[in-house]
């Protein structure tokens, strides 16, 4: 029996024999947080806290299924050898890319301010993909890993929708897997943004893919997959 996602849009998104990949992309107190890269470019973090509890409630499931799970953080090494100077200066903010702020240096891999919050900490077994780019495959081994698990479809999560979120998933559109973004487990700086990012990527019969509401994608799961 064929099982699916009976309230996703533009239509039923069919599921896997094996369970889907859940990628969150980059809930690290950078964007999160007070005191971060988000805040440095003059963006208010608090409209990205709310999909926290429903964020966590994705992750327990995916868990709970035994799913591979990928957390990714956007992420640069501490001597900048990743960071494109274009992407530095960009936006002429105050504190740059490796400037040092209330919680270490800004969006450098290991600092505090890095750091995926403190409820969506990755438990041994999981990825914790350090990624310099805004999308998750580029300079990352993201592909590698999914191939190894014979993953075919990947559900996401996390922020910003229209930024990081959606060049991911466009990058894993465009390399075949099936992909849906869970619509309340994503959030952005610019509630139109988010709306518009959703409305555009279930475009034209689901150009880049699907989105639905975490409620549906947990129950179907849970009644495709649950032992
Ligand atoms: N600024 C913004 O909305 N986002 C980013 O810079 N990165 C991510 O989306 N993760």
């Amino acid at each position: 029996m064929t099982h699916t996602i009976p309230g996703a849009k533009p239509y039923a998104y069919t599921l896997p024999a094996i369970p889907p990949a859940l990628i969150l992309i980059d809930m690290q107190r950078d964007f999160i947080e007070a005191g971060g890269f988000g805040s440095a470019l003059g963006n208010d973090v608090t409209l990205l806290q709310k999909i926290v509890p429903t964020v966590r409630k994705v992750l327990d499931m995916a868990r709970r299924l035994g799913m591979v799970i990928i957390h990714t953080r956007e992420a640069h090494k501490a001597d900048l050898s990743d960071c494109p100077p274009a992407k530095r200066v960009r936006g002429n903010a105050a504190i740059k890319i490796g400037d040092t702020g209330p919680m270490g240096r800004l969006l450098i891999d290991g600092e505090p301010g890095n750091d995926l919050i403190a409820l969506l900490q990755p438990l041994p077994g999981e990825y914790d993909l350090a990624k310099p780019g805004k999308g998750a495959f580029y300079a990352t081994p993201l592909q590698d890993i999914l191939q190894r698990h014979g993953i075919t479809h990947i559900l996401f999560g996390g922020v910003t929708t229209e930024v990081c979120v959606q060049t991911s998933m466009r990058e894993a559109n465009d390399r075949g897997y099936e992909c849906l973004l869970i619509e309340d487990a994503t959030e952005s700086y610019f509630p139109e943004f988010k709306q518009a990012t959703l409305d555009m990527l279930t475009a034209q019969g689901g150009i880049v893919g699907w989105t639905a509401p975490s409620a549906a994608v947990i129950a179907a799961l849970e009644n495709t997959y649950a032992k």
